[in-house]
């Protein structure tokens, strides 16, 4: 899988590249992650890439010619069409669905905002797939680009080293609780000790247990999360009457 990233601050995604499960899969050849600096297509010699608001208002906005521009130049490298995804508060919400929709594209370029957000026209020659990563406000789309390589890589075969546990997480489809509690040694810490089930090694029952942690965990905290069957099941029938 390629990821082409269009930023203004290239440098942020430097120490997140170099990180050993991403380097390892960037060097068997898994993922490839290509940078690319806006300002080299301002067509500007102060590398301009944003200007004031057209009937006024605060911050600045980005230009439109510099990014149509990078993105033609860069959909022109490669061999696969990249699927074109703008960051903005402004977009679809990021989920684990629509993480693994994205996972099954060969190659996704995208384009990371800052200041008041990007000239509309960006989004009218491009139409690009819009995404938020939540309802709170970043200064700027490069870390939300990263949340979104972050969940797509770990859907690449093989860059987990352990294919199970992406099946196994919290919100991937076919499991839609949230994880229950993980113990490691030692077995008692400051008088905290490791639930005796997990110490007898009668699988039948951990994963009886396991699930019954998960289950209560996702009722307590993300109730929203529980398809109807699984509330009808955990809730109390009165007997008719
Ligand atoms: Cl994608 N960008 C910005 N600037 N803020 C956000 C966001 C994206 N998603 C949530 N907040």
């Amino acid at each position: 899988m390629r990821f082409d990233v269009l930023t203004i601050f290239p440098a942020m995604f430097e120490s997140y590249l170099g990180q050993s499960l991403l380097k390892k899969a960037i060097d068997a050849g898994k993922i490839s992650v290509h940078l690319h600096d806006l300002r080299e297509w301002s067509g500007d010699k102060h590398n301009k890439v944003d200007d004031r608001p057209f009937g006024g208002g605060p911050g600045m906005v980005i230009r439109v010619q510099p990014v149509v521009e990078a993105v033609e130049a860069i959909q022109s490298q490669g061999d696969a069409p990249p699927h074109v995804i703008l960051l903005t508060p402004q977009g679809r919400k990021l989920s684990q669905p629509v993480v693994e929709e994205l996972a099954t594209k060969p190659r996704l370029l995208l384009l990371c905002g800052r200041y008041e957000g990007f000239d509309q026209r960006v989004i009218d020659i491009l139409a690009p797939d819009e995404i938020s990563i939540g309802d709170y406000v970043l200064n700027g789309g490069e870390v939300a680009a990263m949340a979104i390589i972050d969940a797509c890589i770990r859907l690449v075969p093989g860059v987990l080293g352990d294919e199970e546990s992406s099946h196994t997480d919290s919100f991937s489809s076919g499991n839609r609780l949230l994880e229950g509690a993980q113990y490691t040694r030692p077995r008692e810490y400051r008088g905290h000790e490791v639930p005796e089930v997990l110490l007898g090694g009668n699988h039948q029952q951990i994963a009886l247990w396991r699930a019954a942690e998960s289950l209560q965990k996702t009722t307590e905290r993300r109730s929203d999360l529980l398809t109807p069957e699984e509330i009808a099941k955990r809730t109390p029938q009165r007997k008719r009457s």
